[in-house]
């Protein structure tokens, strides 16, 4: 029994600092495995989204115990052995009184603070200083930059046989069918607009940590907008089923420095692997000079 606490103790701290390891390492956000909470927030917005999810835990866990356990007293209590006489009790008005307005108070105080945080998710806080266009295609992205000289570029889930000449061969900053060819790149602490469409079938633009999701249809643009507050690169897919490649059309975003971001557009509006390639080797340089300093 001992030896079974022990190695349980050492797999519990190993799986600790892998965890530690992977994310001080990645510097991102992505799904991982036997993930049961939402991704760490990136955004305002996702900590509203995280904090308004354990608000209506409060309400979920009681009431599930609370059936469960009234199930229990109904099985046991009336069981057909304990109460051969069944009671013929139709109509009590004072728990028909308690069992409407009990649900109704419960479904105002969730209702409230839920169309509080859609009003604020529909209501971009200050006007966007960045405009990016995603079109959904089968099966990859494209993404439009609505700056002042235009330029867009396609995002398509990165290949195993591509990685060595885009440089991303560490499986845990680029993770299969999730790393893409051409991240998009958006500026740190910026509020970004984007507009949403598709050229085919309905797909969806979603990035968890950034606790944004909104369809892409064809023939129409919706519109969202995130504030990424943490550099990084962010993981997100394809959340609509479009077809047999659905699963194989991974969002990447890359949130830089002010400085970072202006250098990469600068290259980008000629150049986008060039400016990338310029971008991930200066990130890179800065990690370095970073962990050198701890
Ligand atoms: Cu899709």
């Amino acid at each position: 029994m001992r030896k079974f606490l022990a190695s349980a103790e050492f797999l519990a701290g190993a799986a600790a600092s892998a965890v530690l390891f992977s994310s001080a390492t990645a510097r991102a956000d992505q799904p991982r495995e036997w993930e049961v909470t939402f991704q760490a927030p990136a955004t305002d917005m996702m900590r509203q989204i995280e904090r308004f999810g354990n608000y209506t835990m409060w309400f979920i866990v009681p009431i599930t115990i609370l059936v469960l356990l009234l199930l229990l007293v109904c099985i046991v209590k009336f069981r057909a052995s304990a109460n051969p006489v069944p009671s013929k009790t139709s109509h009590n008005t004072l728990i028909e009184v308690i069992w409407t307005v009990g649900p109704v108070i419960v479904l105002l105080l969730i209702a409230i603070p839920s169309f509080q945080l859609l009003t604020a998710q529909y209501t971009p806080p200050e006007e966007a200083k960045l405009t990016v266009k995603a079109t959904g295609n089968q099966w990859n992205w494209d993404y439009e930059y609505q700056v002042d000289k235009t330029f867009s570029f396609n995002s398509a889930i990165l290949q195993d046989g591509d990685r060595a000449k885009a440089g991303k061969e560490d499986r845990a900053l680029y993770p299969r069918l999730l790393a893409v060819d051409n991240e998009l790149v958006v500026p740190v602490n910026t509020m970004t607009r984007v507009l949403i469409t598709a050229t085919d079938v309905i797909h969806s633009f979603a990035m968890p940590s950034f606790g944004i999701k909104m369809d892409a249809v064809p023939g129409r643009t919706n519109e969202t907008w995130f504030k990424a507050e943490k550099e990084g690169l962010y993981y997100g897919q394809c959340s609509q089923l479009c077809g047999k490649d659905h699963a194989f059309m991974p969002i990447a975003i890359r949130v830089v420095s002010e400085a970072q971001f202006k250098t990469w557009l600068a290259t980008a509006e000629t150049d986008v692997p060039g400016a990338n390639k310029a971008l991930m080797a200066e990130i890179d340089g800065t990690n370095k000079v970073a962990a050198a300093g701890n």
